[in-house]
This record gives C-alpha cells, structure tokens and sequence, in this order.
C-alpha cells in the first residue's frame, strides 16, 4: 500500500504572488536544479552571502535525475516559510513528473512509470515529501512564465524559449516550455533580437551560462542551464545586475554531455558576435 498525495486546491499552496511584484526586479534566476539538492543549497548560501533573502525564479526541471529531489523540495519550503519569495516556471520534466504522480494516484503502478519518473517518485516517497512535491509541480505547471517589468530592466523567464517570428505573446506555451535546438539546428535565440527585452531560460545545457547581448550590450537572451545533473554546475542569473553566479556540480559527468562540442556546449552561434559569457562577466 503506498501513501497517495493529496492534490490540494491551488489556493491553499504558499505562493509568492503574496510579495510584491518590485521584488522580482532584483531577482535571481536559478538553473535547471534536476533535483540537485546540494548544489541548490551551496548556491542559495552564496547568493544569500552576496544578496540575502531576494527573491528567487526557477525556470523549471526541478526534481527528477538527480539524487536529492527531496532536498528541493525541502530547500523551497523552508525559505518560504522564512518569507522568502519564490516561483515555479514550469519545465518540461515537471510537466512529466506531475503526469506521472497523476497517474499513480489514478491507479497505475508505480513500476509502470518511466524509469526517471519511478526512481524520483520512490525517494519523493521514501522521503515523505510527495504530497509537498505535487504541490509545487502542480503551480509550476500553472505558470509558463514569469515577468518583471520593473527597472533596471525587464525580463520574462520561460523555460525552453519562444519563436522570435511570432514573439512571447504568440507563441504557444508547449513551444515556450520545449523549444530547443537539437543536434546541428541552429539555436532558437540565433534569431531574437531582443523584440520582447530580455528572456531567461534553461532546458538547453550548455557548458558556461550564455548571455547574449544587443549591440547597446544590453542582456537580450540567458541561458543558466549549465548541466548539473550532468556534472557541470549550477547557474543562478540575477538579471538586475547583470551577474552570474555558479557552483560546480557534485554529479559524475553525463555521457550525452562529454558528447557535447564545444559550439553546442558554449551556445556559440555561427555569427557569434554578440554573446558573452561567464567569463566575461559584466555589472557583477
Ligand atoms: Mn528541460
């Protein structure tokens, strides 16, 4: 007999919709976390080192592939309930974690689940947090996007990235959530030129965080997806600053990532003119 997580009523779940819209103007913007739990909690500690308690977005993949989804879940809910402002952008790997707690309290067995969802569903359970963990998935995937329009500079964090010829109004949200380059297709973000200000993502894992910038050098895209659930590192964006901040990651090396060449790994682009990178960090 397995406990069933109750899927309670949106409203009762702690949101940050509570604090003040300003806030989210000096916002970080945390990477892929892909239930990394100690490289959340090493980052966090860094940047409440750096910035204390400002509010955080996460673009979404919270839980599954890494060891520690528990430590997540743990790790958001103890810094809201120390009044710290948080939200959910929805991943596409948390659109597939909830579909399968769905499906479980609908009657399916456990080991009939995909093997990603099934190892991270039975340490979410061992854990006893499962209920906790279909509560956040369940405002994650009611939220496709998060926007500050506040000075110093507005943005959007989406989780995969938008069609710049229809623009983030236009573009259908499965699209915002999944879009990504694969193999030697060109990078969704090779064609944006900034239209719709600065938009934050993950999904795409890439060896250093990318930003890349107008010509005035203003930030036009970010991707903080820097891999570490395949051993790479962590990536938090504070878009108000401008500064990136990373922790390396604790996991082994990904095959799919050493796979990776070096122009995929960077983001590189084949104009490539207008990115910069971690190394060359600006305002920070
Ligand atoms: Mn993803």
């Amino acid at each position: 007999m397995v406990a069933v997580p109750r899927l309670t009523p949106r409203a009762t779940t702690p949101s940050s919709s509570d604090a003040a819209p300003a806030d989210f103007a000096q916002a970080a913007i945390i990477g892929d976390v892909h239930g990394c739990g100690v490289e959340l909690r090493e980052l966090l500690a860094d940047l409440d080192r750096a910035r204390g308690h400002i509010p955080l977005v996460f673009v979404g993949d919270l839980f599954t592939k890494g060891p520690l989804p528990h430590a997540v879940v743990r790790e958001i809910l103890a810094r809201r309930e120390a009044g710290q402002a948080i939200r959910l952008v929805c991943g596409n790997h948390d659109q597939r974690m909830l579909l399968a707690i769905v499906q479980v309290e609908a009657g399916v067995d456990v080991d009939h689940l995909p093997r990603t969802e099934r190892l991270t569903w039975h340490i979410l359970h061992k854990k006893r947090v499962l209920a906790e963990a279909t509560e956040l998935l369940v405002e994650a995937n009611e939220t496709i996007e998060v926007s500050s329009t506040l000075p110093p500079r507005r943005y959007t964090v989406i989780h995969g990235g938008i069609e710049p010829k229809l623009g983030l109004a236009r573009t259908p949200d499965q699209v915002k959530i999944h879009l990504k380059a694969e193999g030697d297709e060109p990078h969704w973000w090779e064609r944006y030129r900034g239209d719709d200000g600065l938009l934050i993502v993950g999904h795409k894992p890439l060896l250093q965080p990318l930003i890349l910038r107008s010509k005035s050098l203003e930030p036009i895209v970010a991707n903080v997806d820097t891999g570490c659930a395949y051993g790479n590192m962590l990536t938090a964006y504070l878009p108000g600053e401008d500064r990136l901040m990373s922790v390396p990651s604790r996991q082994p090396r990904g095959e799919q990532y050493r796979a990776l060449r070096v122009a995929d790994a960077t983001g590189s682009t084949r104009r490539g003119l207008r990115e910069r990178t971690a190394g060359e960090r600006v305002g920070g």
